[in-house]
C-alpha cells in the first residue's frame, strides 16, 4: 500500500482536501492540484495549479507520477457549456496524458448522479444501463466510457467510484441512503489504489447505510466493508425535515435536486 509519486486533482475542493490530508501517507510524493489555489505546498507534496481544459498543461501534470486520483471538475449541475471543458475534455486530456506518460491505474470520480433517474428504493448495480439526470450526470458517464475504453484499448486500469453524497455529515433525507462518510472514502481510494488487479471497475461510493439503493456485488474483487452509517442522523434529520410530498422529483429520483435542475439559458 504505497505508491512512489500519486496525482490528486481537485486538490483544492472539499474531498480534495480530505484526500490531500490522507493520500500523503500512502506516498513518497503527493502532487496536488487544482485550478483554485492550493496554498503552499506541504511537506511530501507538490503543488501545480492547472486548468483540466488545458491539453499542454495536463500533460505535463501527469508527467512523473504512477497513479492519479482524478477529482477534479465541475461538481454540480451547470450549464453544458461549462461542464464540457472541465469534466469532459478534462478527463480526455487527463486519460490521454495517462497513456503518453505510462500510468498504469486512475481512479476516477463518478458520480451517483450517472444514475440519477432510476426510482429511489429501487436498487441498481453496476451493470445498470447508466440514466444519467442532468449535463453533470452525462459528463461522469462519458468519464465511465471513456476509463473503459482506456482499459480496452490501452490497458490502464480505472476505478470509477459513483460517489453517493460525500460530506462531514448526511444533510437531508435522501442521504440518509447516499451518504459516504470520509474514512469510508479513504477506504475506498485506498482499495482502488492497491488492490493488485482492477481491470476498470464501477463501485457506488455509499457508507453502510440502512436503506441503500446500491448493490456493489460487481466491485466484491476490491473488498470494500464500510465502517460508516447515515444511522446516527436519522433520528435529528427526521424530526427536523417533513417528508416531502410524495410527487417531489427530489423524493422520487435517487439523483434527488439533479433531476429537476436547469433548463439554462432560457425562461
Ligand atoms: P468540489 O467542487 O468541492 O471540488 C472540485 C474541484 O475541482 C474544485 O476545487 C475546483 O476548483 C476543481 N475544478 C473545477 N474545474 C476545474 C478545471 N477546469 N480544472 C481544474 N480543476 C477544476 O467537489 P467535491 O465535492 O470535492 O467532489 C470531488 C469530485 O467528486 C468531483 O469530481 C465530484 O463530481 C465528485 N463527486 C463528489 C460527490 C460528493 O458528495 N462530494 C458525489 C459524487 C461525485
Ligand atoms: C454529486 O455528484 C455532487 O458532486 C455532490 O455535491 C452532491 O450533490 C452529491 O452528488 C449528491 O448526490 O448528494
Amino acid at each position: 500500500t504505497h505508491c512512489g509519486r500519486i496525482l490528486l486533482t481537485g486538490a483544492a475542493g472539499g474531498l480534495g482536501r480530505v484526500l490531500r490530508e490522507r493520500l500523503t501517507r500512502y506516498a513518497d510524493v503527493l502532487r496536488v492540484s487544482d485550478i483554485a489555489s492550493l496554498g503552499e505546498p506541504r511537506a511530501g507534496e507538490e503543488a501545480i495549479v492547472c486548468d483540466l481544459a488545458d491539453a499542454a498543461a495536463v500533460d505535463a501534470l501527469v508527467d512523473g507520477v504512477d497513479a492519479i486520483v482524478h477529482l477534479g471538475g465541475v461538481s454540480v449541475e451547470r450549464p453544458f457549456e461549462e461542464v464540457l471543458p472541465a469534466n469532459i475534455q478534462g478527463a480526455y486530456h487527463l486519460y490521454e496524458a495517462a497513456r503518453r506518460h505510462g500510468v498504469g491505474r486512475i481512479v476516477f470520480a463518478s458520480s451517483n448522479h450517472v444514475t440519477g433517474f432510476y426510482r429511489q428504493g429501487e436498487v441498481i448495480d453496476a451493470a445498470a444501463p447508466p440514466r444519467p439526470d442532468s449535463y453533470y450526470g452525462l459528463s461522469k458517464a462519458f468519464g465511465e466510457q471513456l476509463a473503459r475504453f482506456y482499459f480496452d484499448r490501452y490497458g490502464i486500469e480505472s476505478v470509477c467510484l459513483r460517489i453517493g453524497s460525500s460530506f462531514p455529515e448526511p444533510k437531508d433525507r435522501r442521504m440518509l441512503s447516499t451518504w459516504l462518510g470520509y474514512d469510508d472514502l479513504e477506504q475506498l481510494v485506498r482499495r482502488a489504489m492497491f488492490v493488485p488487479k482492477v481491470g476498470c471497475t464501477i463501485v457506488f461510493g455509499v457508507s453502510a447505510n440502512r436503506d441503500c439503493w446500491w448493490d456493489n456485488a460487481h466491485a466484491a474483487h476490491l473488498g470494500y466493508a464500510p465502517t460508516q452509517s447515515s444511522e446516527p442522523w436519522r433520528e435529528r434529520i427526521e424530526r427536523e425535515q417533513p417528508p416531502l410530498r410524495e410527487d417531489d422529483p427530489v423524493r422520487v429520483y435517487q439523483g434527488g435536486a439533479f433531476v429537476a435542475a436547469g433548463p439554462f439559458g432560457d425562461s
